[in-house]
């Protein structure tokens, strides 16, 4: 088990991560909350906001997601936004208290023309003084490596879950592919951003084997969302039953202890949660969630629910100043 930073484990068997999700709640929130007091202030949380830059018509079939063109969901194709109308909108993020802002577009995988775009939002974005995040799909090396250059601070790609459950979900692209992707974006010096999404018919031994993917690539992900299925009408996995929302802490929990100095993110699901899961999730080392209305398409908490919920428990959000992981990766 990691008792320090010196600690960092990239050797997780499945067994280790079983016996993590098999402890006691108490025993595994006591375990988790106190590596993640070793890396972290436990009352500050990190609030980024997402925008969708391009919505809907995207070719990849994932099937939790509204945005494919693959199915008849409410969600209906747009074009990309234009820098000025995305730059107003991160203004409007950071006045509201975001660090940082986080550019999500549907496609499997962009025109140079669009690239063109996506940087220039980057340095745009930048010059406000937030961090930046972009999500759009797989990226070749070289494009990686523009996206560096414009000074991108995060790309978000998700494994989402284990290399069994994957091919039931998505078809349009595999597991390899999106691993070849983290890699050039590590390669470039882009800090990672990547977790997975849960709640979506898959066993407990499908977390646990997507957990074991992102703790044992050879650097952990800097940022580690872990998304709640939010269900779409017209998307395959719509109607299916509801994940237990204590698996869903623990989840959370696990993915702290297996990577403590990373950031794991409360991410989509949170509009769904009461408060009482969210703090649970607090407690077990979310460092980070999404502020705003919206996420990319769907609905998270309004800005009332969550001041209220962060007064409740003392929660202060991260200054843009202390946005480096403390000690992340420093005795790798
Ligand atoms: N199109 C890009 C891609 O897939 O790389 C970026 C956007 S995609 C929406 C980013 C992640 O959001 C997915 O990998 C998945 O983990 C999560 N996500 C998408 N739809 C979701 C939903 N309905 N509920 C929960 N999480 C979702
Ligand atoms: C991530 O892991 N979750 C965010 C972000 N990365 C891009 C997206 C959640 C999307 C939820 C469904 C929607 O709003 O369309
Ligand atoms: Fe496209 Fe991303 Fe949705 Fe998959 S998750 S269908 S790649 S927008």
């Amino acid at each position: 088990m990691p008792a320090s930073s010196t600690d960092l484990r990239h050797d997780w068997a499945r067994t280790d991560i079983a016996g993590l999700f098999d402890l006691p709640f108490n025993d595994l929130m006591f375990r988790a909350q106190s590596l993640h007091r070793e890396y972290f202030d436990p009352n500050e949380v990190q609030m980024s906001t997402l925008l969708s830059i391009k919505t809907g018509g995207c070719p990849e079939d994932c099937g939790y997601c509204a945005q494919s063109a693959k199915f008849e969901t409410p969600v209906k194709a747009e074009k990309m936004m234009s820098v000025e109308a995305v730059l107003a909108e991160a203004k409007r993020a950071r006045d509201a208290g975001a660090s940082r802002y986080c550019m999500g577009a549907a496609w499997r995988n962009p025109k140079d023309k669009d690239l063109d775009a996506v940087c220039q939002m980057v340095e745009g974005v930048a010059a406000l003084g937030m961090e930046t995040c972009v999500t759009r799909g797989m990226l070749t090396d070289a494009q990686a490596r523009r996206l560096k250059e414009s000074g991108l601070d995060y790309y978000n790609h998700n494994i989402d879950t284990s290399p069994e459950f994957y091919g039931s979900v998505i078809s349009t692209r595999t597991y390899q592919d999106r691993l070849d992707t983290l890699a050039h974006v590590r390669e470039a010096g882009i800090n990672v951003c990547c977790g997975g999404i849960v709640g979506m018919g898959e066993a407990r031994s499908d977390r646990i084997g997507m957990l074991q993917t992102l703790a044992n690539l050879p650097v952990h992900p800097e940022s580690v969302p872990i998304n709640m299925l939010i269900q779409t009408q017209g998307t395959p996995v719509y109607g299916i039953d509801r994940l237990d929302s204590l698996e869903f802490v623990r989840t959370v929990a696990v993915a702290k202890i297996v990577m403590p100095a990373s950031v794991v993110r409360l991410s989509a699901g949170r509009e769904q949660m009461n408060d009482e899961t969210q703090a649970l999730c607090f407690l077990a080392g979310a460092g980070s969630i999404f502020i705003g209305p919206k996420l990319l398409t769907t609905k998270n908490p309004a800005k009332e629910r969550d001041d209220a919920l962060f007064a409740r428990l003392g929660v202060r959000a991260t200054r843009v100043a202390d946005k480096t992981p403390r000690r992340h990766q420093a005795a790798e």
